[in-house]
């Protein structure tokens, strides 16, 4: 039986070696076809992580919990304060959490300094000096401001840092000394 299997199986070497050897062509056929596969591939492969990340975008801003608030727990409009600031951000009927995953009734806090009184619904939150992140769930926070007068707003936002917007915003003027 070996003996039997052995002479196809060279008489099949022989006629790929001849095939090999005659055809430069078909080599560089076979060639380009597996670049355009290669190509086809990778293709597909963005297109999928596209996909992934429109899957992460489309994911809904949590609706906002009836009666939920924010609110500067320990300063008030018009208050003359010294500069560090302590701030205390208080919620109410609203869950303080990190950031990362997006969960319902719940979100964390920024502080707009001089940047507006809130950030658009369902826009993120910037990462910047004038932006501040509580991305640790933090409720405390302590703010270098120049001396005179400053707007400071308290946004939350969800998991992804994405704006409640101004209903769960909330902004006061406090006058620093010097
Ligand atoms: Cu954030």
């Amino acid at each position: 039986m070996k003996k039997f299997l052995s002479i196809p199986a060279l008489l099949l070497m022989g006629l790929v070696s001849c095939n090999s050897g005659s055809g430069n062509e078909t080599t560089t056929a076979a060639d380009s076809t597996t670049t355009t596969s290669t190509d086809t591939s990778m293709t597909s492969t963005d297109t999928s992580h596209s996909a992934m990340s429109m899957t992460t975008t489309v994911d809904p801003l949590p609706a906002i919990p009836k009666g939920a608030k924010v609110f500067f727990k320990n300063l008030k409009e018009g208050q003359t304060v010294s500069s560090p600031v302590k701030v205390e951000m208080g919620a109410t009927g609203i869950s303080v959490d990190s950031a990362g995953a997006i969960k319902q009734s719940s979100g964390h806090f920024h502080l707009l300094i001089d940047a507006g009184d809130s950030t658009v619904t369902g826009v993120a939150v910037p990462k910047d000096s004038t932006h501040l992140h509580f991305g640790n769930a933090q409720k405390k926070a302590s703010i270098t401001l120049t001396p005179g007068k400053h707007r400071i707003a308290l946004q939350f936002a969800d998991g992804a840092h994405r704006s409640y917007g101004g209903k769960l915003a909330s902004a006061i003027d406090v006058n620093v000394k010097k």
